[in-house]
């Protein structure tokens, strides 16, 4: 497990009891509004992370922005927070990129989770307490595998070259419930993402592999199912179960994910332990660019480094995200950072000030907007008019600056 601090987040120490008292967010298997993290104590989180092939563009820093929203909001509560984060660092799309260009796989996925970690850091996001890359976890996945083989719930494929196994999704009566989609919309998406409907042998179409065996040139380990290497889907539901238990409070990631990836994680994972996998499923919204999703694969990126590179303030670009709420689909343009870059000046100025106008009912509004499915836009609102207002009119609450400071820097995770 690779390690990586926790910084110190500021409390921003005012009482606003008219603020909502718990973090309310918009889960996808009940397709509404539900309550996320429990009362008091620890909160656990899972956000699916990266498969390290190419620099992390827009896309995936929105996605784990949308996320530490949560963390921020949680803390804030007075929340522990237990976050779970895994690096796909082996996978199709990683060992056809490393072969493309000529590079050991490794080396290419050490080279992009560096990247993706200063990104990161350069944004503010907050590190997940575990940072956990498949390959340091291929004898846990196996024994796994091997619980569920032994209940019946995955099998070996009669197939003389490639025995690879599988788990049956017509097994478990949880399969379907986080994404409710239908047979043929459910097919086409398994297909999109590698699926293999109509491969001989299998039980169901939509079965998934859960081990691999040895393919000629390509990385495998040994294990009790033969010389192999794991599917992705029973890589984040060992990872989660492993490090959060079983019922852990969210399973995260981008909107992409919810079919098949993250409903095969809660079939295996409630096969696994016969309690429901994660309670709440959150997906944040999907970034464009140049009219289509921005994606790896198709080229059609803009990077966080090429933006920091080019003398973005970092704040500057994590504010641009948060004037979208967490669950719209939207197109990156640069004047999106040219207006955040201008918010950014105002709210400096504003905190820069001896008095501003009084701020405790603006944190509450801030709480409020948070605390309701992360309103990211809603806060900005009322900080915009917050921070014209004290720029203009002259204020009385000498504590308001550092108040202000704390508030931003604490829920939204922008420093003046
Ligand atoms: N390693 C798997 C998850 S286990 C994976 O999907 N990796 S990824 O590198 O393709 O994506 C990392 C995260 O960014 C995922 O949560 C994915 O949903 C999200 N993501 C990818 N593309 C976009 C996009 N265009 N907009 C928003 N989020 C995106
Ligand atoms: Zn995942």
């Amino acid at each position: 497990m690779q390690s990586w601090p926790v910084p110190a987040v500021p409390a921003i120490d005012v009482d606003t009891p008219e603020a909502p008292s718990a973090l309310t967010v918009h889960d996808t298997a009940t397709g509404g509004l539900v309550t996320a993290g429990p009362a008091e104590g620890t909160a656990t989180m899972y956000v699916c992370g990266i498969t390290p092939y190419d620099a992390t563009h827009l896309g995936h820093a929105n996605t784990y922005l949308s996320f530490d929203l949560v963390n921020r909001v949680w803390r804030d509560l007075g929340l522990q927070v237990n976050y779970t984060q895994n690096i796909t660092d082996v996978d199709d799309p990683l060992l056809e990129r490393a072969a493309r260009d000529g590079l050991d796989w490794r080396d290419l996925a050490a080279s992009q989770v560096d990247l993706f970690r200063e990104d990161m850091t350069a944004l503010q996001v907050l590190p997940p307490d575990a940072y956990v890359g498949a390959t340091e976890t291929i004898d846990l996945v196996a024994g796994v595998i091997e619980k569920l083989q032994a209940t019946g719930y995955v099998y070996q494929l009669d197939d003389p070259q490639y025995p690879d196994w599988y788990f049956d999704v017509s097994m478990d009566p949880t399969f379907m419930d986080v994404s409710g989609l239908s047979d043929d919309a459910a097919l086409a998406r398994f297909v999109e993402f590698g699926g293999d409907p109509d491969r001989a042998g299998k039980r169901n179409p939509m079965d998934c592999l859960v081990w691999m065996q040895a393919r000629p040139g390509e990385p495998s380990w040994p294990s009790p199912l033969g010389t192999g290497r794991p599917g992705w889907h029973i890589e984040c539901t060992a990872i989660a179960l492993d490090t959060l238990g079983a019922t852990f409070d969210v399973q995260a990631g981008g909107a992409d994910l919810v079919f098949p990836h993250h409903e095969m994680c809660a079939a295996q994972g409630h096969a696994l332990t016969g309690a429901p996998f994660a309670r709440t499923y959150l997906h944040s919204g999907l970034v464009a660019l140049d009219g289509e999703k921005m994606s790896k694969s198709k080229g059609n990126l803009e990077l966080v480094s090429r933006l920091r590179r080019g003398g973005a303030d970092p704040a500057a670009i994590r504010l641009a995200m948060l004037g979208h709420h967490w669950r719209e689909n939207w197109e990156w343009t640069p004047d999106q950072l040219t207006a955040a870059t201008e918010r950014l000046a105002a709210w400096r100025a504003a905190a820069s000030l001896a008095a501003t106008l009084d701020v405790t009912a603006l944190v509450t509004e801030v709480r409020r907007a948070m605390r309701t499915d992360l309103d990211a836009p809603a806060a900005i609102a009322a900080i915009d008019a917050w921070v014209g207002a004290s720029l203009s009119i002259e204020g009385d609450d000498a504590e308001g600056a550092a108040v202000f400071t704390r508030l931003t820097d604490s829920l939204l995770g922008i420093k003046l």
